[in-house]
């Protein structure tokens, strides 16, 4: 097997992230790629972000719901890095430099203290928590087909690409959000839909998992951080021209408008 390059492979992973041009997987040619050095992947990927005055300001889950890992093929949870220059500012989105852009609806949580260790529970997410915003990712796969495995998906930074947060933010305990029921449309027809509990049973868990998984590498989720819970539907391509409307049942609607 080739001598595994983490350094070249970051920089590489990076550049395809930069220009939304598409690459055959890393364990086409590392095909004994770890889990754990792809995440030392991710990490020199997204450092490089960091050098071009991009800071990190949150944390994204992902594959957290069931009907995800199936239809992805990984069956455990990955983590992945946001960076300022992935949170939209307005809900459009520009696909001219995407490969071939999935939205899903989310949750955000946003802490407003460190939360750190590998026995973190409900109490203290609810504890560190600020507020919970209704979010839309952008997932991006930089992979052929959007297939890939575990080591590969974890190396391109979970998929992560944009992100968009509604204006409205909630108290923690404003409702139960396991309960909350999302519908997605796009051009007016109903393209998917499901409940907060389709993350790892309630979203709060997201968090709880998140701060396990990032204790194993030493990193904690600190105050000021967002963290994107999981898809709480199964993501749906979009393509110029599109709108999207996702309805929170009663708490707001987010609107996305896919422009070149
Ligand atoms: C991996 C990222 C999945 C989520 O919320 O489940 C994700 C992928 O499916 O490309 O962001
Ligand atoms: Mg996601």
């Amino acid at each position: 097997m080739k001598r595994l390059d983490v350094k070249a492979i970051a920089e590489k992973i990076d550049y395809h992230q930069q220009n939304g041009i598409e690459m055959v997987k890393i364990t086409n040619e590392y095909p004994e790629l770890t889990v754990e050095e792809a995440y030392d992947i991710q990490k020199l990927t997204i450092q490089r972000y960091v050098e071009r005055n991009d800071p990190v300001i949150g944390w994204k889950m992902g594959l957290t719901s069931k009907a995800k890992q199936i239809s992805m093929g990984v069956d455990e949870p990955i983590y992945g890095r946001l960076t300022e220059s992935m949170e939209l500012r307005e809900p459009v989105l520009h696909v001219k430099d995407l490969i071939h852009p999935k939205v899903e609806p989310e949750f955000a949580f946003v802490m407003n203290k460190e939360l750190k260790g590998g026995n973190v529970k409900p109490r203290d997410v609810w504890a560190a928590a600020d507020g919970i915003y209704l979010a839309l990712e952008v997932i991006d796969s930089r992979y052929e087909n959007f297939k890939f495995t575990l080591p590969d998906v974890v190396a391109d930074n979970a998929s992560s690409t944009k992100f968009v947060l509604g204006s409205q933010v909630f108290s923690p305990s404003y409702t139960q959000w396991d309960q909350v029921k999302v519908t997605m449309h796009k051009n007016g027809e109903e393209v998917q839909s499901g409940y907060g509990k389709a993350v790892l049973e309630h979203p709060v868990h997201s968090v709880v998992e998140l701060t396990k998984m990032m204790n194993r590498d030493n990193l904690t989720i600190k105050p000021g951080m967002a963290v994107l819970v999981g898809g709480i539907t199964e993501a749906v391509s979009v393509e110029e021209g599109d709108i999207l409307n996702v309805e929170y049942e009663g708490l707001d609607t987010l609107n996305l408008a896919i422009n070149e």
